[in-house]
C-alpha cells in the first residue's frame, strides 16, 4: 500500500473519534465502548472464517430462551460479546438474546453508564450452510442514579447507538449515533474497519420485496394484497423479490438499494418472530437515520415500550414509500 493511500483510509475508531468531537461533554468512554463492539465483532468473523475447517459447524446441545436450539457459533459469538464489553467500565449492563436476563455489574451510575442490547449471532440456522450471518447491537444510557434492571427497558427512540456486523463476502460494519448512518469494510491486511459509505441514504422506493411468502397464507390477507401491488408496479416500481432468511442480510441489501423487508404476524407467531429490543430496534434506529422507516404495523417500531427484553414485534422495514403504503393498507 502507498503512503498516499494509507493517508486517504479513514478507521472505524478514527470516525467514532471523530463523531464524538461533535458531542461537548464527550469524555471518550463511548468510543472505548464502541471499540468493544468491533474487537468482538473481529473476533467472531475469525472463528466463522475457520467454522468449516475447526469443529464449530453445528448444535452445541442446549436450548435458549427463544425455544431455539444454540448453536456453537452462537455460544462463541456471546461470550465474545460478552468479553469484550463486560470488562469495560462504562458498562452497567449487557442483554443479549442468548441470555434468559441482563447481566448486570456492580458499576454505580457515573462510571457505569451503557446498557448494551445485542444478538451476538442472528441468522444462526443458516452458519452451516455458509450463509451470511450477523451481529445487531444497541446501546442506551443508564439514567445516572437509576435502578439498572429498571433501566434496560427503554423505547428504541432512547438508543445513543446502534449497529450491526454483516459476516458476509466481506464482512462490513454499518453503526449510527444519530447523525447518520456510516459504512466500514474489514481490511483482512490490515485488521481494520475502513470507510466504504460515508452518510447512506436509502432511496425512497426499490427494486425488492424481502418478506418469507411461505407464511403469507397464514397473515392476514391484506399482506398477500400488499406483494401483489408490489409485484404489479401498483407502489412504486415493479418490485422483485429477495429473501435470505438472515435478517441482517436482508436489511444490508435494503439499505443498500432499496424496498422493504417484512416479517408480520402469522398463525405460528402471533406477536411477530423478530425481537423487539435487540433485531428490530437497531435496524429501525439505522433506517430512519438514513432516511427509511420502520414500524410493526400501526405504530413506529422506536416509539413502542419494551415489556420484556426478548418481547417479539411483527417488522416492515425500508424505503418510505414501501412501508407507508403498507401501513396505509393495514389501516384499512
Ligand atoms: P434467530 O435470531 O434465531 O437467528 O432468528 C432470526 C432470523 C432472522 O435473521 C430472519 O429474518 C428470520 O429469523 C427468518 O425467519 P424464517 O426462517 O421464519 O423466515
Ligand atoms: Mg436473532
Amino acid at each position: 500500500m502507498t503512503q498516499k493511500q494509507q493517508s486517504m483510509i479513514t478507521t472505524v475508531q478514527q470516525h467514532i473519534l471523530q463523531q464524538q468531537a461533535n458531542f461537548p461533554d464527550a469524555t471518550g468512554t463511548f468510543s472505548w465502548l464502541l471499540s468493544g463492539i468491533t474487537l468482538a465483532g473481529k473476533m467472531i468473523e475469525a472463528k466463522i472464517r475457520s467454522a468449516g475447517l475447526t469443529d464449530i459447524l453445528g448444535a452445541y446441545g442446549n436450548t435458549n430462551v427463544q425455544g431455539e436450539q444454540q448453536q456453537k457459533l452462537d455460544v462463541y459469538a456471546n461470550r465474545a460479546m460478552e468479553h469484550c464489553l463486560g470488562l469495560r467500565d462504562s458498562v452497567a449492563a449487557l442483554v443479549s438474546e442468548e441470555d434468559d436476563e441482563p447481566v448486570v455489574y456492580n458499576r454505580d451510575g457515573e462510571t457505569g453508564k451503557y446498557i448494551i442490547v445485542f444478538d451476538p449471532l442472528d441468522g444462526s440456522s443458516n452458519i452451516d450452510v455458509n450463509v451470511n450471518v450477523g451481529t445487531i447491537f444497541s446501546v442506551f444510557k443508564r439514567p445516572q442514579w437509576g435502578d439498572v434492571n429498571s433501566s434496560v427497558l427503554q423505547p428504541g427512540s432512547k438508543q445513543v447507538a446502534a449497529g450491526y456486523v454483516l459476516y458476509g463476502p466481506s464482512t462490513i460494519l454499518v453503526y449510527t449515533t444519530g447523525s447518520g448512518v456510516h459504512g466500514f469494510t474489514l481490511d483482512p491486511t490490515i485488521g481494520a474497519f475502513v470507510l466504504s459509505w460515508e452518510n447512506m441514504k436509502m432511496p425512497e422506493a426499490g427494486p425488492y420485496y424481502s418478506v418469507n411468502e411461505a407464511y403469507l397464507e397464514e397473515s392476514a390477507p391484506v399482506y398477500t394484497q400488499f406483494v401483489h401491488d408490489m409485484r404489479s408496479g401498483k407502489i412504486g416500481p415493479k418490485h422483485g423479490s429477495r429473501y435470505i432468511g438472515s435478517l441482517v442480510a436482508d436489511f444490508h441489501r435494503t439499505l443498500l438499494k432499496g424496498g422493504i423487508f417484512f416479517y408480520p404476524p402469522t398463525e405460528k407467531t402471533p406477536l411477530g418472530k423478530l425481537r423487539l429490543m435487540y433485531e428490530a430496534n437497531p435496524l429501525a434506529f439505522i433506517a430512519e437515520q438514513a432516511g427509511g422507516a420502520a414500524t410493526n404495523g400501526t405504530d413506529r417500531i422506536l416509539d413502542i415500550q419494551p415489556e420484556g427484553i426478548h418481547q417479539r414485534t411483527a417488522l416492515a422495514i425500508g424505503s418510505k414509500t414501501e412501508v407507508e403504503a403498507l401501513r396505509s393498507m393495514l389501516k384499512g
